[in-house]
């Protein structure tokens, strides 16, 4: 289960550690893998990390296994790096454990830019429950923006709730499809677009391109918000229209600026910042050792507390013990 909280005031500042804001990259997988594997550099790392967040392009890169989501994070790479960006890649995958992960990050790799210190590559992979998963996305997010890195592209692969909440963490979202998956998308329609601030139709050398992006524009008309995700042909693969993707994504984050809700405020953002709050709180319930919550418990089990009253009382304890929240 969870650890116990740091309390970083009683733990040395690991030298290292000083080096992660210049974007030393030993630092900065040094880093990475405290806060992956919960170590006790950790809390370290994420109150080093804190003053400076906020900097980095965050853009998410989701959609069905094989739609080419991994090509186009390289191609991407490529673009984002010809504009002098440093560039830091974090695969997710939610549905599988270690090995779909790394295999993620192998493609990137592999795929010619291992040799260039201006792009670090981390694959994630599920070893436990998503909240989890999730979180740690968030939190190497967070570490490679504070490490400087100007653009951090997340691919996750998977469908449903856990693509959403791990494509929450990006300000821009970018929904990869292959030509000829209209008619599954009239199916899940209003899923997809709900994520999606940019739909990539990839394999744009493929017959049906232009047709399903066509239905999908259409689909789109429909739309009753500000922002309409424009749809993008691209072929990440010949690395064509990539220029055209990285207009619109430029595109929405200029409607980001004018439009801070869609930032901080929207709907997308509530529900993922519930999610980790929750994660958070069940954390730190599980390992609050503090006689007053041995009494709620055992009131409860006497049946003089319901579970209702007791879930707000645990929380009112919680608040009035803030270092027990991390
Ligand atoms: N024809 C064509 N094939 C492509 C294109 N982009 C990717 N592919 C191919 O599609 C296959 C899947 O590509 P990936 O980039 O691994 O797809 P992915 O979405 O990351 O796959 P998962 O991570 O397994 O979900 C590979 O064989 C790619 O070479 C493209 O633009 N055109
Ligand atoms: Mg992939």
């Amino acid at each position: 289960m969870s650890k116990p909280p740091v309390d970083i005031r009683c733990t040395a500042s690991p030298a290292w550690l000083a080096r992660l804001r210049d974007g030393d990259r030993g630092a900065l997988a040094r880093a990475i893998t405290a806060v992956e594997n919960e170590t006790p550099d950790a809390a370290r790392v994420l109150a080093t990390a804190h003053p400076h967040l906020g900097r980095a392009r965050v853009i998410g890169v989701t959609g069905s296994p094989g739609v080419g989501k991994s090509t186009l994070v390289s191609a991407l790479v490529g673009a984002y790096r010809r504009r002098g960006l440093s560039v830091g890649v974090v695969a997710v995958d939610p549905s599988s454990p270690m090995t779909g992960g790394a295999i993620l990050g192998d493609r990137v790799r592999m795929s010619g830019h291992s040799c260039d210190p201006g792009v670090f590559v981390r694959s994630l992979a599920s070893r436990g429950h998503l909240g989890g998963l999730s979180r740690t996305a968030s939190r190497v997010v967070d570490v490679m923006d504070a490490a400087g890195r100007a653009v951090v592209l997340v691919e996750t692969v998977g469908a449903g709730q856990s693509e959403v909440e791990i494509a929450g963490l990006a300000q821009t979202r970018l929904v990869v499809l292959a030509p000829g998956m209209g008619d599954e998308i009239q199916a899940v329609k209003a899923g997809i677009l709900e994520i999606a601030d940019v739909l990539v139709i990839n394999k744009g050398d493929q017959p049906l391109a232009q047709a399903t992006a066509a239905q999908l524009t259409e689909m789109t008309a429909f739309l009753d918000a500000s922002w309409r995700p424009p749809v993008v042909v691209v072929s990440a693969l010949d690395e064509t229209g990539i220029d055209d993707l990285l207009s619109a994504v430029d595109a929405h984050r200029a409607w980001l600026e004018g439009h801070p809700r869609g930032l901080d405020g929207d709907a997308r953002t509530r529900r993922m910042v519930a999610t980790l709050a929750g994660e958070t709180v069940v954390q730190a319930l599980d390992s609050l050792d503090d006689p007053r919550y041995a009494d709620l418990i055992a009131r409860v089990g006497r049946g003089e507390v319901d579970f209702e009253r007791a879930a707000v009382e645990a929380l009112r304890l919680l608040a009035a013990m803030d270092d027990q929240v991390p």
